[in-house]
């Protein structure tokens, strides 16, 4: 079977572990955007707070930053009408879904994750078994729901490629046609946002400097600020996109730019052509603040209103769980677990 048999249907989500970045929203949110957009998707949006605790999340911190996720993706655009949103522990087959696939994963995928080793580091003895076991509940999110496409940053991929294993040795093990082999959509002109201090690592919320990253949450003089003291090197703005290649923080701005201005990077090269960076930066910053902050306001309004976040993260679930619960009955079946109905 292929996967035009199954129903074209979108997967993806965020931790609600705190500090949203300008990596997240350029990778991710905006691009779960263009998805509900394309109008032939079912989208189902996770707000995936069980893998957040996979390291340590304080209780209050977690529950606030649950309602500020859901606040970003609608401030972002996603329609809780069209797309299906909701956070992850209010669907228990995520769980239960994921135990089988602790099954079924090896230990060896696992153990060859980077994001296992980045995160669990030197001291992995000392790190949760939840934080090892991470891309099998990631494969349960995403198989839970037959998704045929998942929307990702590019850090994302090895944990997809470890998804499409998991739905071919279930397939096989069990001599069925059951799960899809999930297509990754890894696309656009920001599939990875580097740091503005260092354009060989990722910008990421946990960077112990701040000046790495835009957070969602900065305002406009914090945004040029950090912009202005981006890495950069000596040399003005090329002809082309190909000869910034090899010069990574320079690059990494363009691709911002061109994300932000949903235009190519031949297009924006092509424009700024021979700029100093001292002319480009400022560019940037008003290119982003004019982005961002109608979307920072909009969470604030949305955050006003805590109980309307519950009640739509409440709806999100029970269409979650529609569309979840046959499927987890089906696997049980097959994987012979008895059901008394
Ligand atoms: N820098 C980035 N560029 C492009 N995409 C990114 N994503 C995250 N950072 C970038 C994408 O955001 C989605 C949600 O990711 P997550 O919830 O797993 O968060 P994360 O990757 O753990 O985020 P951080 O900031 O990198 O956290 P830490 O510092 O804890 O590792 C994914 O689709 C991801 O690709």
């Amino acid at each position: 079977m292929t996967n035009a048999a199954f129903t074209p249907r979108v997967f993806s989500g965020i931790q609600p572990s705190g500090g949203l970045t300008l990596g997240n929203y350029l990778g991710a949110l905006k691009r779960f955007v263009d998805m509900q957009e394309v109008g032939k998707y079912e989208c189902v949006y996770c707000l995936v707070d069980l893998h957040a605790i996979t390291v340590w999340q304080d209780p209050a911190d977690l529950r606030a930053n649950t309602r500020e996720l859901a606040a970003f993706f609608i401030a972002s655009g996603i329609d809780p009408e069209r797309s299906i949103l909701f956070n992850q522990s209010q669907v228990p087959a995520h769980s239960q879904l994921a135990w089988i696939f602790n099954t079924v994963a090896r230990m060896g995928w696992m153990g060859r994750m980077t994001q296992w080793k980045d995160k669990a580091g030197k001291n992995s003895e000392n790190a949760s078994l939840g934080l090892f076991a991470y891309p099998a509940l990631m494969a349960a999110d995403i198989l839970l729901y037959h998704a045929t496409h998942v929307p990702v940053g590019d850090d994302q991929k090895q944990h997809l490629e470890l998804t499409r294993d998991v739905a071919a040795k279930f397939n096989h093990d069990y001599g069925v046609d059951f799960f899809p082999i999930t297509e990754p959509v890894i696309e656009g002109p920001a599939t990875r946002v580097m740091s503005l201090r260092d354009g060989t690592k990722k910008m990421s919320k946990s960077d112990p400097s701040d000046m790495s990253r835009i957070n969602m949450s900065d305002d406009a003089d914090t945004i040029a600020q950090k912009f202005r003291k981006a890495r950069t090197d000596p040399e003005p703005l090329p002809g082309t996109y190909e000869e910034l290649k090899d010069r990574p923080s320079a690059r990494n701005l363009v691709d911002i730019f061109a994300a932000l201005s949903e235009r190519s990077h031949a297009d924006v090269v092509a424009e700024v052509e021979g700029m100093q960076w001292g002319t480009f930066k400022p560019l940037l910053a008003d290119l982003a603040v004019e982005k961002l902050s109608p979307i920072s306001s909009e969470m604030t309004r949305l955050m006003a209103d805590t109980g309307e976040i519950d009640r739509i993260l409440g709806k999100g679930a029970e269409r979650a769980s529609e569309i979840a619960e046959p499927i987890l009955k089906k696997t049980y079946e097959i994987v012979g677990l008895v059901q008394s109905s």
